[in-house]
C-alpha cells in the first residue's frame, strides 16, 4: 500500500509537470503482452483517474462485464474493442485510456478474444479497485469455469458504468507535442492528455502502479 501510494505521488508529479495539471492520476495495465493477461490484472484507481490500456500484443479487448458474470458483457459497459500489434507484433502498440469516474465500487472486465479459446475462460480478466485479492481470485475462478468454445461480439463502446473513454485505441504518435490518437475523429478536448503524452519509458511493465 505504501509502495503504491509512493508510486502515485511520483506519477502526480510527473504528469503535472508535464502537462501543468494536478490531482489525476494514470495507471498502465500491459494487454496481451504476457501472454494472454491483463499485467497487472488488478489496479487502484480514484476518482477521474485514468487507467491506460497498452495492447502491446496479438489482439485483445478490454469488455466491462460484473462479478456475477464475468465473461459476459456488462449491460450499458464499455469496450475497447479488438485491438494489438497483430499476430507476429509488427503493428504499432494501441493504447487506450479510459477515465474513472465511479469509485464507490469495483469495475470489471474480460478479454473477448477466442484465438485458440475463449481468454475470458482462460482467465484473461482484470479489475479496477477490487475489495480485495480474495474476491478478485473467486471473480478469477468463476471466469474459468466459463466455456472455453464460447463467443461474445464487441465493439468499441466508449461510455461504461462508472468509466468513459473518448476514443478508441490507437498508437500515440511518437512526437509528444500535442497529438491526438489517429483514430480520434472530432475536436475532443484532451482531459485524457496525460495519458497520451506519456514519455515512453512508461510503456515499459516495469513501473505500473501496482498492488
Ligand atoms: C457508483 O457505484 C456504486 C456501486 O458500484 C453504485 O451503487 C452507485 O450508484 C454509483 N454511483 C453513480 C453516481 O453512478
Ligand atoms: C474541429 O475544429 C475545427 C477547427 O478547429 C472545426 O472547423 C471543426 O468543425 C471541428 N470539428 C468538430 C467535430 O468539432
Ligand atoms: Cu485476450
Amino acid at each position: 500500500m505504501v509502495k503504491m501510494v509512493d508510486s502515485a505521488l511520483f506519477l502526480l508529479f510527473l504528469t503535472g509537470w508535464i502537462i501543468g495539471v494536478r490531482g489525476q492520476f494514470n495507471v498502465q495495465v500491459q494487454v496481451g503482452v504476457e501472454g494472454s493477461f491483463y499485467t497487472p490484472g488488478t489496479v487502484s484507481a480514484g476518482m477521474n483517474d485514468v487507467v491506460t490500456f497498452v495492447f502491446g500484443g496479438d489482439f485483445h479487448d478490454v469488455t466491462q462485464s460484473s462479478f456475477e458474470n464475468p465473461c459476459v458483457p456488462l449491460p450499458g459497459g464499455f469496450s475497447s474493442g479488438f485491438a494489438g500489434r497483430g499476430a507476429d507484433f509488427s503493428n504499432p502498440t494501441p493504447v487506450w485510456n479510459l477515465q474513472i469516474t465511479n469509485v464507490s465500487g469495483p469495475l470489471w472486465f474480460f478479454c473477448a478474444a477466442t484465438e485458440p479459446t475463449f481468454h475470458c475462460a482462460s482467465g484473461m480478466v482484470g479489475a479496477i479497485n477490487p475489495p480485495s485479492q480474495e474476491v478478485y481470485s473467486s471473480f478469477v475462478a468463476a471466469a474459468k469455469n466459463t466455456s472455453p468454445t464460447a463467443t461474445v461480439a464487441v465493439s468499441y463502446v466508449p461510455n461504461g458504468v462508472g468509466a468513459f473513454a473518448t476514443s478508441s485505441p490507437a498508437p500515440v504518435s511518437s512526437s509528444v507535442a500535442t497529438t491526438s490518437p489517429a483514430s480520434s475523429a472530432s475536436n475532443e478536448s484532451h482531459i485524457l492528455g496525460p495519458a497520451e503524452k506519456q514519455p515512453s519509458q512508461n510503456f515499459t511493465p516495469s513501473h505500473p502502479v501496482q498492488r
